[in-house]
């Protein structure tokens, strides 16, 4: 694991740094990669970017009335080592298989040990997404993003970005099940699977009536690719999609999502030098401050 380069101005935030996974606590984890993106490269850069203007931001959330110097320290893991070979799905391996060895003695469930992951491109959910489903055999998936991510494949790459919900597929169980909002770009096959298998949700009312219905022990884990929010307002991602939510979308679900079992999330896509003004990666690191409190306990269930 590299270690963190930056300081520790706030003692709770980004978060103290650890060698491994804390019981009971959020892990940040940043996983730098942007090897299979097909568009703009640069989501390499987003864990640390996030990480550096999060030192700057207010640790009080007012639309969860939750402070993070209140909810008890957040450890930060440092990022996942990816190979150098300059073959992508190699090099992604790496890493893949360094999460692997950090969590394969680690009891998820049992241990109460959650992850925030930070991106890289969205291939790298797929290390995370995995070790939840197995841990979880009742795990709901929730997806955020601009586009369905079900090819099999793209430009040659199994496990690329434009196909890592598809790869998750691979290790669902009877128990599992997928719920998608945000879906703006796909092919005509993609968005037929998914009219098929009813995992999309295409408005915001609808897919927060969802949520709020779901069991209280239901797990769920959520992966946010940032492009599910407008280009308008986070215009800092490789491949951005007009239609997109705004960040009062993202905390009507985030309030909903503090009343279930959120015990996982990812955040990826953010490419910071796209948006040279900076404002996607302060959007970012709020997105992430917000995640942090939701992972924070157990569901209070009811919307506070
Ligand atoms: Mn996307």
């Amino acid at each position: 694991m590299e270690t963190l380069l930056h300081g520790t101005k706030n003692p709770y935030y980004p978060g103290l740094p650890a060698a491994s996974p804390q019981s009971g606590r959020v892990n940040i984890i940043g996983a730098c990669f942007d090897g299979t993106a097909c568009f703009r490269k640069g989501a390499r850069l987003g864990p640390d970017a996030i990480r550096r203007v999060a030192e700057d931001i207010e640790t009080y959330s007012p639309y969860l009335d939750l402070d993070l110097t209140e909810v008890g320290p957040v450890y930060d893991l440092g990022n996942l080592p990816f190979g150098a070979s300059g073959t992508a799905e190699a090099d992604w391996l790496v890493a893949g298989e360094a999460f692997a060895g950090l969590t394969d003695s680690l009891d998820l469930a049992g241990q109460s040990v959650k992850f925030l992951a930070l991106g890289g491109e969205h291939s790298v959910s797929y290390f995370f997404i995995r070790k939840y489903l197995l841990a979880y055999p009742d795990l709901l998936l929730l997806h955020l993003d601009a586009h369905a991510d079900l090819r099999d494949g793209y430009e040659g790459y199994q496990y690329s970005h434009a196909s890592v919900i598809r790869r998750c597929l691979d290790h669902f169980g009877p128990g599992h099940q997928l719920a998608q909002f945000g879906i703006r770009s796909g092919t005509r096959d993609e968005f037929a699977w998914m009219k098929e298998h009813k995992t999309l949700y295409s408005g915001l009312d609808e897919f927060c009536r969802f949520v709020e219905a779901l069991p209280i022990d239901r797990p769920l884990y959520l992966t946010l690719d940032l492009d599910f929010f407008d280009p308008a307002f986070l215009p800092g991602t490789g491949t951005p999609e007009a239609g997109g939510e705004d960040f009062l979308s993202f905390i009507k679900i985030v309030k909903l999502l503090k009343t279930k079992k959120l015990v996982g999330a990812d955040v990826v896509e953010l490419a910071p030098a796209i948006d040279p003004t900076g404002n996607s990666e302060v959007f970012a690191a709020k997105v992430v401050r917000e995640l942090i409190l939701a992972l924070h306990g157990e569901g209070t269930g009811h919307v506070g």
